[in-house]
């Protein structure tokens, strides 16, 4: 039986299946990339909730495996060498489950290296960029009276959509006809726009219709399905 009782997480969210990665989450757009992606594999895991209204993304137990306070991350008991591994940042975490199963990544080496290019477009653009929108639509920014922090990023914003756009008219998902780790890294995101932050009248959505139709065919997976809703908030 897999002992993880010297990594400080497990005390404050027990590891009741240690055999199994320990998920440590919230179902964000950035949280919902690892869920799904262990829903898409079949890997077992054990899924806690990270409660940002206690602020436990802060407390020492959450700090010892990520100190940047921020979901997702995780604890695979059988890491690289069998040993247990740590990992934040759901980029990394994506291209490590990926190699791990073998899954969500074409083995050819251009279709891997594709696959890490728009994953990387993904974190250092889609991400950081909607969630601003969010921002200074949704939250604390919306009372700004100066809407040129808003309409900048909504501007970035639309750019991206269109270069989306443009790659999902000729591709049913970002790189290709394979469904990857890039793809369960960016839908969440634009789901999120057009949901949660309610900007998809300020994006002109309805101007990028590939994104929608492909957004369509991945909220109809039946892992995303699940992904979406772990951990489940209600515990
Ligand atoms: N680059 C990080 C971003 C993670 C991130 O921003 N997580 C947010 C939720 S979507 C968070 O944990 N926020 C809590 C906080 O900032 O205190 C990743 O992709 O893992």
């Amino acid at each position: 039986m897999t002992d993880l009782s010297a990594f400080p997480i497990t005390k404050k969210w027990p590891a009741h299946h240690p055999d199994r990665l320990q998920l440590y989450s919230l179902p964000t757009p950035n949280g919902v990339k690892v869920s799904i992606m262990l829903e898409e594999t079949g890997l077992p895991y054990e899924p806690h909730l990270v409660n940002f209204e206690t602020k436990d993304q802060t407390t020492p137990e959450f700090l010892s495996i990520n100190p940047n306070n921020k979901i997702p991350a995780i604890l695979d008991p059988d890491g690289p060498g069998g040993r247990p591994l740590s990992l934040f940042e759901s980029g990394a975490i994506l291209i490590y489950l990926a190699e791990k199963t073998g899954q969500l990544m074409p083995p050819d080496p251009a279709g891997r290296y594709h696959t890490i290019q728009w994953l990387m477009f993904q974190m250092g653009g889609v991400g950081p960029m909607f969630g601003q929108v969010g921002f200074f639509n949704k939250f604390a920014g919306k009372d700004y009276d100066d809407k040129r922090p808003r309409d900048r990023y909504v501007a970035e914003s639309k750019r991206l959509l269109v270069v989306l756009n443009r790659r999902l008219a000729d591709n049913a998902w970002l790189v290709g006809d394979a469904f990857t780790i890039a793809d369960v890294a960016t839908f969440p995101w634009i789901n999120n726009l057009i949901g949660f932050y309610e900007a998809g009248n300020l994006v002109g959505i309805t101007e990028f219709p590939h994104v929608t139709r492909a957004l369509g065919a991945f909220m109809a997976r039946p892992a995303v399905a699940i992904g979406m809703n772990t951990p489940n908030r209600i515990t």
